[in-house]
């Protein structure tokens, strides 16, 4: 392309695809398993298979054990350097959390996705299909007591334990899935980090251009590129930033990033000592005898042990790599660094004068010194102020720097699993943490008081649309990537939710003092979903399920910055777009958020349509309004769609707003958005609104509606499984 160089290799100001690059596109003679699937993703497991309760009959210890002693267990196939894997574990968790974005919550380790393309084929997670095959005789014996996902993270525990390091505790409970998560967007470029120098970012214009719910800064990274932004050693400035902000939106702190790349880079080492170009295909693309071990090496030695090329560069970072020490900090700082070349031609920084002693062993062979090194990412905890400020009073405080490691490690794999009541096993720690998004324990309602509520609700005046559009807000902010959000905790009535401007904070403001004042012992939580329910009975539907025991969470329980990155750009569900530029088209954002919510293509149509009846829209937009009967609960929308009376067009030129004419006389019918109209056009979401437009579908409408509803009021009732 004629982009200049540091350019963003997307083009700007133009819409992106919503899922980018994927892995049709890098692999295309992938064998497409999914023809078998099309009724919802490949488990062998069944529905039935209950992960939690074959986790708890796990003898948890014994699997410590074995993964204690699989560490010092060295394989001919992949020697352990240092006579220990520990190290090369710690990356593989590190890698299997560190995908984790807070803009959307997908990635991270809670699926096992490490196992999958693209994840298994990034030239960050290179090698890592050996520590994964190290893990099968593990993952064998115990079979479906633990999952993959679990094993990675407790390998990761276990292998630190092991060295002598801390950790702050351990929750399982991460189901694997059987296929690659195909809803993330990963990117849009073409090439990988190692064929293309090209950043996501540039100089001029910062993090900015780090598009949308992106948090590593090239295609293939899981954070920052090693060597420096593009590649430049010598871009100090540019290296903390990217630190700093993809770090951020893993949802780390500048204190938590220094904590966890000094405690992970005290052990372990780099792998350069060789010739890149004699590397075979990363797994996806590799050959069929290969059985899924990817970069295979040409090199005589079979490219192992001493021979191994990872990330090209060379060397440990302490002179003790197998035991956690004070050396990293030790060294980064007492010694002068110069910029050398690893064997396999990689920048990095060796200490300037090294004594003997503060070498480090050759991994192969013990009796062997040889230099340590620093990564540009590295010398950044030295060189950038801030970074450095940190650095020095780790260094001055040991304790400080164990707990806050610890503490750190503990929170990148398990921030994606949700509150605290998903994790099991006996290593759960007892401390609540802001991060956990904790909710105080709930009472289930009594009938009586229930009933009691409910009438008040009825007869406080409060609208369909208005009980409808509270419960909407509070419950949809879920997501099932990191179990985070949903109607649970009632955060809608706290800062940031309350003041987002898709929940229209006067209209809510004044729902939730009504419901306040009348709920009486009931949670507010739970009045806010009873309204729902009041509502969809007031709109015509019967015997709405309910089921309290929601509890309220207060403002010192609620971390609002990690909140703010929920705010909707958009939200299909309510005919909303915000003022922002989308990068996605409406009706993309209305998929992705479908997803997010974990809904089908049917309960994604039946909820569209019944909302947009219901009047649930945002304010008082009009669009996709199609009912003389506002408020009822009725096919007016599929009806009145799906009417070839309607002569539709596009009234602006960015074709965000649409009206419909009368075909004969031309007077003006209804208004819409493009989240309406997907539904006419696309030939799959037609066919299912059809289903609901067509003779009883009114009656079916109602049932799935109130279906599909119920499960997004409960989607985080994780408390009553
Ligand atoms: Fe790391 C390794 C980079 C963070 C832990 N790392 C490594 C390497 C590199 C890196 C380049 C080498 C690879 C090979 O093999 O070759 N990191 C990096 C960066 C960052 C990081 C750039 C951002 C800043 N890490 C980190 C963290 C952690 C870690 C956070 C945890 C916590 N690493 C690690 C380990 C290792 C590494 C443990 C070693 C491995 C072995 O030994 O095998």
């Amino acid at each position: 392309t004629d982009e200049p160089l540091g350019g963003c290799p997307v083009p700007h100001n133009q819409a992106r695809a919503l899922l980018g690059r994927t892995n049709k596109d890098w692999w295309p003679e992938m064998l497409a398993t999914e023809i078998l699937n099309p009724n919802g993703p490949t488990n062998p497991m069944g529905e039935d298979f209950d992960y939690a309760a074959a986790f708890k009959a796990l003898d948890y210890q014994a699997v410590k054990d074995d993964l204690t002693a699989l560490m010092t267990d060295s394989q001919p196939w992949w020697p352990a350097d240092y006579g220990h894997y520990g190290p090369f574990f710690i990356r593989m968790a590190w890698h299997a959390a560190g995908t984790y974005r807070t803009a959307d919550g997908r990635g991270g380790a809670n699926s096992g996705q490490q196992r999958f393309a693209p994840l298994d084929s990034w030239p960050d997670n290179g090698n890592l299909d050996k520590a994964r095959r190290l893990l099968w005789p593990i993952k064998q014996k115990y079979g479906q007591n633990i999952s993959w996902a679990d094993l990675f993270i407790l390998a990761g525990n276990v292998a630190i334990e092991s060295m002598g390091g801390p950790t702050f505790g351990f929750g399982g409970g991460r189901a694997d899935v059987y296929e690659p998560e195909r809803d993330i967007y990963w990117g849009s470029e073409d090439k990988w980090v190692n064929e293309d120098v090209q950043t996501r970012i540039s100089p001029e214009h910062g993090m900015e251009e780090l598009e949308g719910p992106l948090a590593a800064i090239q295609m293939g990274l899981i954070y920052v590129n090693p060597e420096g932004p593009q590649g430049n050693p010598h871009d100090d400035a540019g290296m903390a930033r990217d630190m700093k902000e993809t770090f951020a939106r893993m949802a780390m702190d500048h204190e938590e990033t220094v904590a966890l790349t000094a405690g992970g880079h005290t052990f372990g080492k780099c792998h350069g000592n060789g010739d890149a170009s004699l590397l075979g295909a990363a797994p996806s693309g590799g050959d069929l005898a290969a059985q899924g071990f990817g970069w295979v090496s040409s090199h005589d030695s079979g490219g192992i042990g001493e021979h191994t090329v990872t990330s090209g560069l060379e060397g440990a970072w302490t002179n003790t790599p197998d035991t956690w020490t004070e050396n990293y900090f030790r060294l980064l700082l007492d010694y002068d660094y110069e910029l050398v070349k690893s064997p396999a031609g990689a920048n990095q920084w060796q200490p300037i004068d090294q004594k003997p002693e503060d070498m480090a062993p050759a991994a192969w062979d013990s009796s062997i010194r040889v230099p340590t090194m620093m990564t540009t990412a590295d010398m950044a905890l030295k060189r950038d102020p801030e970074f450095r400020k940190i650095s020095e009073k780790f260094r001055n405080g040991h304790e400080a720097f164990k707990d806050a490691f610890a503490r750190a490690w503990f929170k990148l794999t398990h921030r994606d699993m949700g509150p605290k009541v998903r994790y099991l096993g006996p290593e759960v720690p007892a401390e609540d943490l802001i991060w956990q998004d904790p909710v105080p324990a709930g009472t289930m309602p009594s009938d009586s008081l229930v009933a009691e509520v409910k009438g008040k609700i009825a007869d406080s005046g409060l609208t369909v649309s208005q009980l409808v559009k509270t419960a909407w807000a509070s419950a949809s902010t879920y997501r099932k990537s990191d179990h985070r959000g949903g109607a649970n905790g009632a955060r809608v009535a706290l800062a940031p939710q309350k003041d987002w401007d898709v929940n229209e904070p006067a209209m809510l403001a004044k729902v939730i003092d009504t419901l306040n004042d009348l709920r009486g012992s009931m949670s507010l939580a739970d009045a806010i979903v009873l309204g729902g329910v009041v509502a969809l009975e007031k709109a015509g539907a019967k015997d709405v399920p309910f089921t309290g025991g929601r509890g309220d969470a207060t403002a010192e329980q609620t971390d609002c910055e990690s909140f703010d990155v929920m705010e909707p750009e958009a939200d299909a569900f309510r005919n909303y777009v915000g003022k922002k530029k989308l990068a996605v088209k409406v009706e993309e954002m209305m998929l992705d958020r479908a997803s997010l919510l974990g809904l089908s293509v049917p309960e994604m149509t039946v909820l569209i349509g019944g909302l947009r009846v219901l009047g649930a829209n945002h304010g008082e937009r009009g669009h996709g309004h199609f009912t003389k009967r506002p408020g009822q609960l009725t096919n007016d929308f599929f009806v009145n769609l799906y009417d070839m009376t309607n002569v539709w067009k596009a009234t602006d030129d960015r074709d965000e707003d649409y009206v419909a004419t009368d075909r004969k006389d031309g007077s003006k019918k209804w208004q819409a958005t493009r989240a309406d109209l997907i539904f006419g056009s696309n030939s799959e979401l037609r066919a299912v609104g059809e289903v609901y437009a067509q003779k009883g579908g009114e009656e079916k409408l109602v049932k799935d509606f109130v279906k599909a509803w119920t499960k997004i009021m409960n989607a985080d009732r994780f408390d009553l499984a």
